[in-house]
């Protein structure tokens, strides 16, 4: 099942004890967070500085079309909330502006007013990881 986190920093706060794993005994849970291009470095690197193993992956956001950041990061269930703490404290929120577009009379488009949007800090999955092994 996934979880979406955007938004206030008190939604990475510790909910109590850590909920049980799934049936099966899986005790790892996979992150699966989209940042800025700007933010995917000190992510990254803040992450492994704490022990964590962590895979970039570059992606474009659907509404934009701009180059963002998905960061792969597989943790034990007790982990969880330092590595979502890390990544929230080293992603920022910013401004960013879309040019929308019409269809012109000649079939040449033409550029609207343009949209406010702020982006980020990050968009956050966690997966209840049903294996994880090293091969
Ligand atoms: P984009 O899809 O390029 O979206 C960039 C920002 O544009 C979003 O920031 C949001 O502020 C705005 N936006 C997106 N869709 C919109 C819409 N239909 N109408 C008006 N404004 C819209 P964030 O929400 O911080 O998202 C940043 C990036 O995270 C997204 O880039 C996308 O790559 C990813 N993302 C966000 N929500 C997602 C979701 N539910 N599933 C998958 N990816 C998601």
């Amino acid at each position: 099942m996934a979880r979406q986190m955007t938004g206030p920093a008190s939604s990475v706060e510790p909910q109590g004890a850590a909920p049980p794993g799934p049936p099966g005994g899986g005790d790892h849970q996979l992150i699966l967070a989209i940042v800025q291009d700007e933010d995917a470095g000190p992510v990254i690197e803040a992450l492994t500085s704490d022990g964590f193993r962590a895979t970039r992956i570059n992606t474009v956001g659907g509404f934009l079309r701009k180059g963002n950041a998905t960061v792969l990061v597989g943790v034990e269930r007790e982990r969880l909330h330092r590595a979502l703490l890390i990544v929230r404290d080293n992603c920022e929120t910013r401004t960013e502006y879309f040019v929308p577009t019409a269809p012109g009379e000649v079939g040449e488009p033409y550029p609207l007013d343009p949209i406010q949007v702020q982006v980020g800090g990050a968009t956050v999955f966690v997966l209840d990881c049903e294996r994880f092994e090293r091969l």
